[in-house]
């Protein structure tokens, strides 16, 4: 297939654009480098150093025969997303072109804004430029587990059927996000939604957990080939921040009661969902949804696993409670559906003490790129008010005092 990617430099998009190459796929990747700028200037790089698009895909190319087209540029701005449909062409798009930080979008109003703008107009451009060029070409989108929050029934994947007063009809599944960002994830998946009603054309949500994880072949063919990995509080997720802190001897940051369950998997397991998907295409107007998970955990787990690990490494791996940042329920009802992706051939891989060793044992190898500045949270959810602690700048930028 011809697919597109686009968000082909981040965490999970160059791990796509790697596997799907090797699968034989004509990929091409797009990004416009917010993610590498927003970490230089918020100080938080990633674990590893890694080389410009240019440049990873034509180590690709030289060690292994496979090349990858790169156009850098913005999918907010139409002219050149438009240009690239027609000049690629593509059968199959995957959309990674937002700002994917929950702690970014609570930051201030400037991030608020932004995270708006940009998920939702690279959404909709990317809509108007499938209907221009292929209506049939197929979209992809990563979607959040997260625009569901944690009800107290259970999750179903994307719809409920719902019956009133003796009728029956079936909604979209009500959203109650927790962040700005997952708020727009939720808008996305109803721009979609629209567009599938009105011009027919065909769309997979993939509603993701948190992944993990930061190996995708078994080993690295050359570490400079790895995904952007971040562990800090802005851009890390959870199990990799752990991975980091127990390796630098930091206490593992569990925020508040520990108990917020998540549906969780490998990035191994998200590379294979996306091309199950894609090799699988929902029919025109269709707006298919999959719960994208396969196991679920709650922080206080993720913890214990990790201390577990740590110790078969010889490392002393502390838990320490810190003060919530999030507004959040810390001890849920949880239980999604998640039986889509499995029902297409998704094979799991699971969190085990030697899944956990191993990435352990990566991490070691960057010890001394661990910056244990980034480790602690500094964007609250709450409003905070001008005071004796906080100057009115603190407030503007939505910045909590370093003890919560
Ligand atoms: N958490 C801690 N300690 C930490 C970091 C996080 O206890 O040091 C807790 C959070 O409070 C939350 C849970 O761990 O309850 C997951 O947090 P996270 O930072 O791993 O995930 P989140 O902010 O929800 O966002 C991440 C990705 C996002 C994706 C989402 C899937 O950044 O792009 O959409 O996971 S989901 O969480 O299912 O919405």
């Amino acid at each position: 297939m011809r697919v597109l990617i686009l968000g082909g430099d981040g965490y999970l998009g160059w791990p796509t654009a790697m596997h799907l190459s090797q699968k034989g796929h004509e990929v091409m990747v797009v990004d416009n480098y917010f993610r590498r700028k927003v970490c230089t200037e918020l100080n938080c790089e990633p674990l590893l150093p890694v080389p410009n698009l240019h440049q990873r895909t034509e180590l690709w190319r030289a060690l292994t025969g496979y090349s990858i087209r790169v156009e850098i540029g913005d999918v907010c701005h139409y002219p050149f997303i438009a240009r690239v449909f027609r000049e690629f062409a593509p059968e199959g798009v995957v959309h990674y072109a937002e700002q994917p930080s929950a702690p970014y979008s609570m930051l201030n109003r400037e991030a608020a804004a932004f995270t708006l703008i940009n998920n939702l107009v690279s959404t909709l451009n990317l809509i108007h430029a499938v209907a221009e060029t292929d209506p049939a070409c197929h979209i992809v989108k990563l979607g959040t587990m997260g625009v569901y929050g944690t009800p107290n029934i259970d999750i179903e994947e994307g719809y409920l059927e719902v019956e009133y007063k003796g009728r029956k009809h079936t909604f979209l599944y009500p959203k109650c996000p927790g962040s700005f960002y997952h708020l727009t994830k939720s808008q996305d998946g109803d721009m979609l939604y629209f567009y599938c009603r009105m011009w027919d054309i065909r769309v997979t949500d993939l509603n993701q957990g948190p992944v993990y994880g930061l190996e995708i072949n078994g080993s690295f063919l050359d570490d400079r080939l790895a995904p952007i990995f971040n562990y800090d509080a802005i851009f890390g997720t959870v199990l990799n921040r752990f991975l980091v802190q127990a390796v630098a001897g930091i206490p593992l940051t569990v925020y508040g009661k520990g108990g917020q369950t998540r549906g969780y998997l490998n990035i191994k397991d998200t590379l294979a969902c996306v091309e199950l998907a894609l090799l699988n295409p929902p029919s025109p107007g269709q707006y298919r949804v999959f719960n994208q998970f396969v196991e679920t955990f709650t922080v206080n787990d993720l913890a214990r696993k990790t201390q577990e690990a740590g110790k078969e490494l010889g490392l002393q791996v502390e838990i320490n409670h810190l003060p919530n940042p999030r507004k959040e329920a810390e001890e849920h009802y949880y239980n999604p559906t998640h039986t889509g992706l499995l029902s297409l051939g998704l094979k799991p891989h699971y969190l085990t003490t030697e899944t956990l060793i191993e990435m352990l044992t990566l991490v070691q190898r960057y010890r001394d790129r661990i910056n244990p500045r980034h480790i602690l949270p500094e964007v609250s959810w709450r409003l905070v008010q001008p005071g004796p602690q906080n100057s009115p700048g603190d407030v503007q930028a939505g910045l909590m005092l370093a003890s919560g």
